[in-house]
């Protein structure tokens, strides 16, 4: 694994000066605009999805392309944080400050999020113009983030209703749009985009069953929120606070007396310390811990079952699923 991540972050490098060409020599900008755009991190699933769809080992260009796709990804991902993080007032990702609270980065961080857009679409041309599937992938690109902008909405818009009305219908709309598309299906997708393996018949199969690991992938991001040491999350949970439709406090609800219930409504969404101890000690006291650890098992089942049944005739590999599952599988961070 280690010497995966080196691979692609070589690549990296690589990507990294087609930009710097890009804005130097085409754009004609003074370094430092340049030197402001270089900073960022990783991505490798759509290598090994690639990796076992063709079944073998890459060629040293298949690897290029591969992981130069996944960049896309990681570059995507880089996008929404930076502007997550703002929107959720957070004040860690990844060990660091956010990007926003950056001392040196403050509000332009609000350009920095399109610049990482653009500079997916600048790499694209730049490696697949002559590919059969380039449009395909632009459609793809745009419409997945399109999806994430608008589960971006969705939950921003949910956290300011009343908490009665949360529940897991759109606790699941969110969790697609928000998480599923970007992070699970769209690395598959570019894969079997890549590899020619791109019927109609695979997409829907691997869209049914990479939607449904990304809402579990959400409730495990919910549940670390608040669950997780934020030395090890490399973030410090904010759903309390921000008033989230989080996957907790839905099943809070589900479990709770009417007086908890008042505990709830009076504390929850409301940026005080105070507050927030006191949404987590009931938390506590539900064993949400608990009820999570067998939702977890339950979501596995689920999902074994989903892969289970993949049709294997047009070129898709059940593996591909089993492998993303098993990394997320109990994650601790
Ligand atoms: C994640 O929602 C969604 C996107 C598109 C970043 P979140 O705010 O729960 O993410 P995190 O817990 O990483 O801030
Ligand atoms: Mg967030
Ligand atoms: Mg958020
Ligand atoms: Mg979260």
């Amino acid at each position: 694994m280690p010497d995966d991540i080196k691979k692609f972050e070589e690549v990296f490098y690589g990507l990294a000066e087609d930009l710097r060409q890009q804005c130097i020599e085409h754009e004609k900008v003074p370094d430092l605009v340049w030197a402001w755009f270089e900073k960022y991190n990783r991505g490798l699933s759509v290598i090994h999805t690639t990796q076992l769809l063709l079944g073998r080992d890459l060629t040293s260009d298949e690897y290029l392309h591969a992981a130069t796709l996944g960049w896309l990804v990681e570059l995507l991902q880089a996008m929404m944080l930076v502007l997550d993080d703002i929107m959720d007032s957070a004040a860690t990702r990844r060990g660091r400050p956010c990007w926003y609270l950056m001392p040196d980065v403050g509000m332009v961080a609000v350009n920095d999020a399109p610049m990482l857009e653009s500079a997916i679409y600048l790499l694209l041309r730049k490696h697949f113009r002559q590919h059969p599937a380039y449009v395909h992938m632009i459609e793809l690109l745009q419409h997945v983030s399109f999806q994430v902008e608008l589960g971006q909405t969705y939950d921003m818009l949910v956290a300011t209703q009343d908490l009665e009305s949360f529940n897991l219908e759109k606790y699941n709309g969110i969790a697609t749009h928000k998480t599923s598309y970007y992070s699970f299906y769209l690395p598959v997708a570019l894969a079997l985009l890549y590899t020619g393996r791109s019927s109609a018949r695979n997409l829907d199969q691997a869209r049914n069953i990479l939607l449904s690991m990304g809402r579990y992938f959400q409730v495990q991001d919910d549940y670390l929120d608040n669950y997780a040491d934020p030395t090890t999350l490399g973030k410090i949970g904010t759903d309390i606070r921000d008033g989230k439709c989080s996957w907790l406090v839905i099943q809070a609800m589900r479990l709770c007396t009417e007086e908890q219930m008042a505990v709830l409504r009076e504390n929850y969404g409301r940026n005080d310390d105070n507050c927030e101890k006191r949404i987590k000690e009931l938390y506590d006291r539900l064993q949400l811990d608990n009820v999570y650890s067998m939702y977890e098992e339950a979501a596995l089942q689920e999902l074994n079952g989903l892969i289970d049944d993949v049709d294997e005739v047009d070129g898709l590999k059940k593996t591909v699923f089993t492998v993303f599952l098993n990394r997320i599988y109990r994650r601790g961070k």
